[in-house]
Formats: C-alpha cells, sequence, structure tokens
C-alpha cells in the first residue's frame, strides 16, 4: 500500500479538508502532518483550537490512517522519517511563505521516487472567510482565558498593545502587516489603568470603573488580555477581583507592588509613591492564586523598584519572592530612556533556578527592539500608551483646524471617509 502526506493545520475544518483527504486515499493511505502551535504561531495567528483538539477532529475523518504532528511549517522531517509515495498539496503554495517549502519537497520526494500532487483549490468556504465569521461571533471564556499560556508555549515572544476600548480593542484585534512572508499581529491586549483613566478624563489613581471597558474589548475581540490591576487594592479585594476576571475570560492580571495611592510609574520619583513591603505584596499574590478557579489564569507580579530608585539588588530579592510566592510572571518596570537596567535585571534574572516568563514595558525606552529583549529573556512585550497618545494630538490638530478656518473642509484630508465610519462597526442581525 502507498502512502500519501498531507501537512495541514486544519483550525476550522472546511469541505475542503475532507476534499483532499478523499482524494489522498485514492492514493493510498492518509497520514497527515498536522502543524502544532508553535509551527501555526511562527507564521500566523494562533490557531483557536489547541493541537490536541485538531488532532482528534483529523483522526475522526474519514480515510485517515493516521496523524503526526509537524513542528515547523517545514515537513521535509515527517517526509525523510516516513518517505511517502505521494505529497499532496492545493496548488496555491507557489507564491508567498510557503515557495521555499515546496522546492524543498519535490527535491526531498526525489531521493526515493516520491511525487509531489497538486489538486486544484476548491472553490466556497475558505479558512480566511471562516476566521472573520468568527470573529463576528465571538469567543467564550474558556477559549480566551487559556490562551495566553498557550501563546507563551507556541511563541518565543507575546506582542501585546494596550486597548482602552472597543474601538481600540477592534484595532489590536485587527491590524496586520504582512512582513517577510509572515502575518504580523499583536497577540494580545494590554488593559492600561492609564489610557483607561485617561479617556475618562481621570488621573490614573485607581479611581475608574474599569469593568465596563474590559466588557466593551470583550464583545469584539477573541484574543488573550491582560488586565493591569494597579496595586490590586487590599489582598481581601484583590481576591474578588481575580475571580471576576478569570470568570470573564481575561487571561492574566498584573499587580505592582505599591501601596497608598497609586500614581503612574512613569512619574517615577516626581511624585510621592510607596513601595509594598516584599512579605506583604508576596501574600497578596498568593492570596489570589488560591483564589483562582482554573489553572489557565496567570497572576503577574510588577516590581517596581527601578522606577522608586530602590536599586536592581532590591528588584532581584523581589523577583525572587514573588516568583515563590507563586507569580507566573514577572514584569519589571522601568523608565529609564534606553533598555539598559532592564536589560541587565533580565541578565541576572536569567541566573535563578526558578523563573517565569518577564515582561516588559518599552514606554520610554521606546527604541529597544523586541529583538534585542527576546533575546535577553523578555517573553511578554506590551506597548502600553502609544494608540491613545497618538490619538490624541490628531483629535486636538483637528479640534485647532476648524477653529482657524471656520469650517471642516480643511482638516477633512486628516479624517477617515465618513462611508468609512459608518461602515466601520457592522450590524450584528
Ligand atoms: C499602564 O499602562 O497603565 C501601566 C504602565 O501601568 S505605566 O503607565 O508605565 O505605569
Ligand atoms: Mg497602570
Amino acid at each position: 500500500m502507498k502512502t500519501v502526506y498531507i501537512a495541514m493545520s486544519a483550525d476550522l475544518i472546511t469541505p475542503s479538508h475532507v476534499n483532499i483527504v478523499q482524494e489522498a486515499r485514492t492514493l493510498g493511505e492518509v497520514v497527515i502532518g498536522l502543524l502544532t502551535d508553535r509551527a501555526v504561531a511562527g507564521y500566523k495567528r494562533l490557531p483557536y483550537m489547541p493541537y490536541e483538539q485538531r488532532r482528534v477532529v483529523m483522526e475522526n475523518i474519514v480515510g485517515v490512517k493516521q496523524v503526526m504532528p509537524q513542528e515547523t511549517l517545514d515537513c521535509v522531517p515527517n517526509l525523510l522519517k516516513i518517505k511517502p509515495d505521494y505529497v499532496l498539496h492545493r496548488d496555491d503554495w507557489n507564491t508567498g511563505v510557503l515557495r521555499e517549502t515546496r522546492q524543498r519537497v519535490i527535491d526531498t520526494l526525489k531521493q526515493w521516487g516520491g511525487e509531489l500532487v497538486e489538486p486544484k483549490p476548491m472553490p466556497g468556504i475558505t479558512s480566511t472567510s471562516l476566521k472573520r465569521a468568527i470573529r463576528e461571533v465571538g469567543t467564550t471564556p474558556e477559549i480566551r482565558r487559556g490562551m495566553l499560556k498557550r501563546l507563551l508555549e507556541a511563541k518565543p515572544l507575546i506582542r501585546v498593545i494596550e486597548a482602552h476600548s472597543g474601538l481600540t480593542g477592534l484595532i489590536a484585534e485587527t491590524v496586520s502587516v504582512e512582513m517577510d512572508d509572515k502575518v504580523r499581529e499583536f497577540d494580545g491586549i494590554w488593559m492600561s489603568s492609564l489610557t483607561d483613566s485617561a479617556v475618562k478624563a481621570k488621573p490614573d489613581i485607581e479611581y475608574v470603573d474599569r469593568m465596563s471597558t474590559v466588557s466593551d474589548i470583550l464583545e469584539i475581540t477573541t484574543k488573550p488580555i491582560i488586565f493591569d490591576g494597579d496595586t490590586g487594592g487590599i489582598a481581601e479585594h484583590f481576591v474578588f477581583t481575580v475571580r471576576t476576571l478569570e470568570r470573564l475570560g481575561v487571561s492574566a492580571v498584573i499587580i505592582e507592588d505599591k501601596k497608598g495611592l497609586k500614581k503612574n510609574s512613569l512619574f517615577g520619583t516626581d511624585v510621592e509613591q510607596t513601595q509594598d513591603d516584599i512579605e506583604a505584596f508576596a501574600h497578596k499574590v498568593s492570596c489570589g492564586k488560591r483564589a483562582q478557579v482554573t489553572d489557565d489564569f496567570m497572576i503577574i507580579a510588577r516590581i517596581e523598584s527601578l522606577i522608586l530608585k530602590a536599586g536592581m539588588d532590591d528588584a532581584l530579592t523581589r523577583a525572587r519572592a514573588y516568583v515563590a510566592a507563586g507569580a507566573n510572571g514577572i514584569m519589571i518596570h522601568s523608565k529609564e530612556p534606553t533598555a539598559h537596567e532592564v536589560l541587565t535585571f533580565c541578565k541576572e534574572y536569567a541566573k535563578f533556578d526558578d523563573r517565569v516568563p518577564l515582561v516588559a514595558v518599552p514606554s520610554t525606552y521606546s527604541l529597544a527592539t523586541e529583538d534585542e529583549l527576546a533575546e535577553a529573556g523578555v517573553r511578554i512585550v506590551i506597548y502600553a500608551n502609544q494608540l491613545l497618545r497618538s490619538a490624541y494630538p490628531a483629535m486636538v490638530q483637528v479640534a485647532q483646524s476648524i477653529l482657524r478656518h471656520g469650517r471642516a473642509g480643511e482638516a477633512e484630508e486628516h479624517c477617515m471617509s465618513i462611508k468609512d465610519i459608518i461602515s466601520l462597526i457592522p450590524e450584528r442581525t
């Protein structure tokens, strides 16, 4: 019996998947090389369904003999393992990210006289159109909540952007660019207290009610959310926040080790701010960990020692204590103009035996690149305020133009069209 290999991610199964399996069956026994989460996340969005769920679906498609993990986009390592007689692939991979892989497949198959068979793509439903439909339907708290942990397993660096409204949530959800044949998107959403407060014209002092913003963002997005929990309040209150966020499908909360009237960290020592005692904050973290119901939810401890000029040793001592208290991540904050002190922290942290993922927020040191931070061991980069900081001056400029000219005509070039704004948010009927 001949063997036929088909590589696929099989996230949202369409008739096209079933059809290619049926075509393959006419040639021999069908082996599916199922792309792992890591393999898919390397070039596009993390699949909606984790590998194990996708495997179960594919194993139950009539005609599938075996499902094996394909660890990268390149199926050649699997081909070398099973030496199939045929590889089946739709003839739509002669351009883009898969072009080189295609050639390597042809060259590899030659070694044992195997053949590449390329049926025409099936018209009709595509996984892209299904993904759009899924976004319109939304997601569930369970699926969304677990996504941050899945991303940490699947990708070396998680890229997160701030949102402070449904509209900015939509930007975080949908904006993408194509680079080097890969689709680059934000992986998750930061619910910043600074921008959530500023957009309500309130100072960032733990005053505004955040839950209505969470609800607006949940409504329009499917990506994982990291909630800026400020100080978390007193431990007795923090446990309720953890339960609420977890129930809503938020993936993580970050709390900072300050107490009393919290001010924004980027004031540094220009305003009075008090760092919490190590034991008290570690206790708050462990209370939160005990309160959560699922394994998916993450509590990330944010260290303010560098912001408050308490020194690198203090930052490292705290990191040790917070990890021991059960924190699932450490955010090291800095307001220096370069990444220097963050990178020093990372270097020392890398020597710890017990480590959890590191989070960095390059607001003031914005010239630091993702590659640089990832190289130092940072796993999550948060762009914490750029959407609001760019929107505000644009709005002021337009308001001034209207005043200056006594009409809105000159401001038009800075505005999206009326046609675009009225159709930006589709109705859901
Ligand atoms: C926020 O975005 O609200 C943050 C990060 O907490 S910072 O503004 O740098 O404190
Ligand atoms: Mg904040």
